[in-house]
């Protein structure tokens, strides 16, 4: 455990012991964050159970000007957007002038192809500053942006553009990561011949990697940008106006919409920001996450920007074209504050320090972040005692996508636990269930008697339903654990009160930290012409945390082998994406259904992490073989190197 530091502050825990005292007071006092056209008249209405949360009700503002406009008085020439290309001879600095510039042109090409407040705008673009761009466009004009990740493929882009009922996709003409093109309009113009809502792709210029163009649909950017006006005005916006959707995975059926609203969310990602990362005038701050995912809207846009930081936006990988790729531009831009993933970090880690450390400072680095996973003793060491040199705070977020910014976090200037994520967030107030009674456990718990985190009081940035299903909304949050918001992870409180997060409960895997479901996956390895049925659980992995194991029927009269795993798993990588990597596949006969026809995920799991004797209550099967079969013919995927533990 790193030693406690003298510096004590109280400021944190003031707060948080403010923030649950009186919690309306203090919300309206930090929605001073933000700059509104017209205040609010009410912090705070509604309630979990009747699934109908607001916060600053009747206020209006607008989330593009406070992200840009507001700060050109004082910071017209601070950097806004370092922009490093994946290729690192390929670089630009974007100050907050340059930055309002385009935001004002982009809106007005949007307008000009007749988007309008209210409509639903789908962003499938790489880390080029025309994603944050393209975003804050969308809001200074009251458009509902979607971004989808850029790299899922064609069948995933259709599914979340149908279910938003998009008329517009904004993307590019290609996008570079670790050194290979991505041909995202290939992916746009297959994705939309299953789109009958779509009527105009706009496509940005970058890396030239397109094979086709429809005038009736395709429209070049640039060339619209050249003829519109220099200055397109806010659109004034409610509070509860909805700002973004953004598609996550659930354990079941397809993909969730979550809805952001626009001044809840703002004060929340604007506020943790600032304070989780203890950002002060001047520092340079970078976030790794791509766009696509809640960390790259809460904190790479709207967090940072609503709070004027200088941000690093990365279009590549962490180790390309050299290993130490992260670490030099950390020195080139002396970044003092850097955020990623565990994988990351395990990743880097794996590649040795002399190839990855050896040759750079990273002098400049004053806090390190962690989220999207537990991180492991291991990595926290390495990630504080070498990329770090012992001197920065780590700060282990968690958080998701429906929660709209950090939940739990430490506090940079207390001491932190490796793999604890410690204190709630101002105005959080958690609480750990027993899983199967429901009742609230106070005392200190330990690794092997977590139970299930719930949050207790609404928070400025929940999120307010999911597109089009409100009821899904309830039934997978709400009504889990009645008067209570359920996150699907597990956790425990230790004995000092600090929170270490277990892990997810139900069936969603997490891939280097990107949630993916199971049924998502299984729909698509079932496309396969090969395929009866199939039901995948996740396995863990050293680097990814967790990967891909499928066990899979053919049809009749299919004859398995080595070649149709490669073809099942390559049809994976091109469907859905190349984050969804599988590691094994097992040919199985049948699968365990209880009588229901229900599959007992359960004992799948356990079979595929050799724990076949915890597998517990088998008698509600419908045949009671099946299980013995499975462990038969189990592929053994854990290699283990000798020499090494
Ligand atoms: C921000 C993000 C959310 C899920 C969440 C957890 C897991 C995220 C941590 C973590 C342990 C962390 N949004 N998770 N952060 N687990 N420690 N610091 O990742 O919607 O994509 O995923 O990720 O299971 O429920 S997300």
């Amino acid at each position: 455990m790193q030693k406690r530091k003298l510096q004590m502050s109280e400021g944190w825990l003031t707060q948080y012991q403010r923030s649950i005292d009186d919690n309306a007071t203090f919300w309206a006092k930090k929605s001073e964050i933000i700059d509104w056209i017209k205040p609010w008249n009410t912090v705070t209405s509604g309630s979990f159970q009747e699934g109908n949360v607001k916060w600053f009700e009747e206020g209006i503002l607008n989330v593009s000007y406070n992200c840009v406009d507001r700060h050109l008085s004082k910071y017209a020439d601070r950097i806004a957007f370092y922009w490093e290309g994946d290729n690192p001879k390929h670089s630009q600095a974007l100050s907050y002038q340059a930055l309002y510039d385009r935001v004002n042109r982009f809106a007005n090409v949007l307008k000009t192809l007749g988007v309008k407040k209210g409509d639903v705008v789908c962003i499938y673009l790489p880390m080029i500053v025309e994603a944050p761009v393209a975003m804050l466009a969308c809001a200074r004009i009251g458009a509902v942006h979607s971004v989808i990740f850029g790299g899922f493929s064609p069948v995933a882009i259709a599914d979340r553009v149908n279910d938003a009922k998009c008329t517009f996709i904004i993307t590019a003409d290609g996008g570079y990561r670790g050194g290979k093109s991505i041909p995202l309009k290939t992916n746009v113009d297959e994705a939309i011949k299953n789109c009958p809502t779509v009527e105009k792709v706009l496509v940005v210029e970058h890396a030239h990697n397109i094979n086709n163009w429809n005038d009736k649909i395709d429209v070049h950017y640039y060339k619209l940008a050249q003829q519109v006006d220099v200055f397109c005005p806010i659109e004034p916006m409610n509070a509860e106006d909805p700002l973004f959707i953004l598609y996550t995975s659930g354990s079941t059926g397809k993909p969730k919409g979550v809805v952001h609203t626009t001044a809840g969310y703002l004060v929340y990602a604007a506020t943790t920001h600032k304070q989780i990362f203890d950002l002060k005038d001047g520092d340079v701050y970078w976030c790794t996450a791509d766009v696509g995912w809640i960390t790259g809207h809460s904190y790479v846009i709207y967090g940072p920007l609503a709070n004027a930081t200088t941000n690093v936006l990365f279009e590549g990988v962490p180790s390309y074209p050299q290993k130490s790729r992260f670490f030099d531009v950390v020195d080139k831009y002396k970044v003092n504050i850097f955020y990623t993933a565990p994988t990351a970090i395990r990743a880097l880690q794996a590649e040795g320090d002399d190839a990855v450390l050896a040759n750079t400072k990273r002098d400049s680095l004053r806090i390190l972040g962690t989220v999207g996973e537990p991180i492991n003793r291991e990595a926290w060491h390495w990630y504080h005692d070498k990329v770090g040199k012992g001197k920065c705070s780590i700060v282990d977020t968690w958080w998701q996508t429906e929660t709209g910014g950090v939940m739990i976090s430490p506090d940079h200037t207390q001491y932190q636990k490796p793999g604890s994520a410690m204190y709630p967030f101002w105005g959080i107030e958690p609480a750990i269930l027993d899983k199967n009674t429901a009742n609230e456990l106070k005392g200190a718990l330990t690794a092997h008697d977590y139970g299930a985190i719930v949050i207790k009081r609404p928070w400025p940035g929940m999120m307010r339903t999911l597109w089009g299903d409100h009821k899904r909304y309830m039934d997978s949050y709400f009504n889990v654990y009645l008067g209570y918001y359920f996150p699907g992870d597990g956790a425990y409180r230790d004995k000092d009160g600090h929170y270490w997060i277990s892990g997810r409960l139900d069936d969603v895997i997490s891939i280097a930290g990107h949630r993916i479901g199971t049924a998502e996956i299984e729909s698509v390895i079932d496309s396969h012409e090969a395929v009866a049925e199939t039901a995948v659980v996740g396995i863990p992995d050293a680097i990814k945390g967790e990967v891909i194991y499928a066990y899979v029927i053919l049809e009749k009269g299919i004859t398995p082998s080595e070649l149709l795993k490669q073809d099942i798993m390559e049809w994976v990588r091109k469907t859905y994406g190349p984050i969804a990597s599988i590691k094994v596949i097992q040919w199985v006969p049948m699968l365990p259904k209880t009588r229901s026809g229900k599959i007992m995920r359960r004992i799948l799991r356990k079979i595929a992490h050799f724990e076949e004797q915890q597998i517990g209550d088998t008698s509600t099967l419908a045949d009671a073989n099946c299980v013995k079969n499975l462990i038969a013919n189990r592929s053994d995927y854990r290699i283990v190197k000798k020499g090494s533990q």
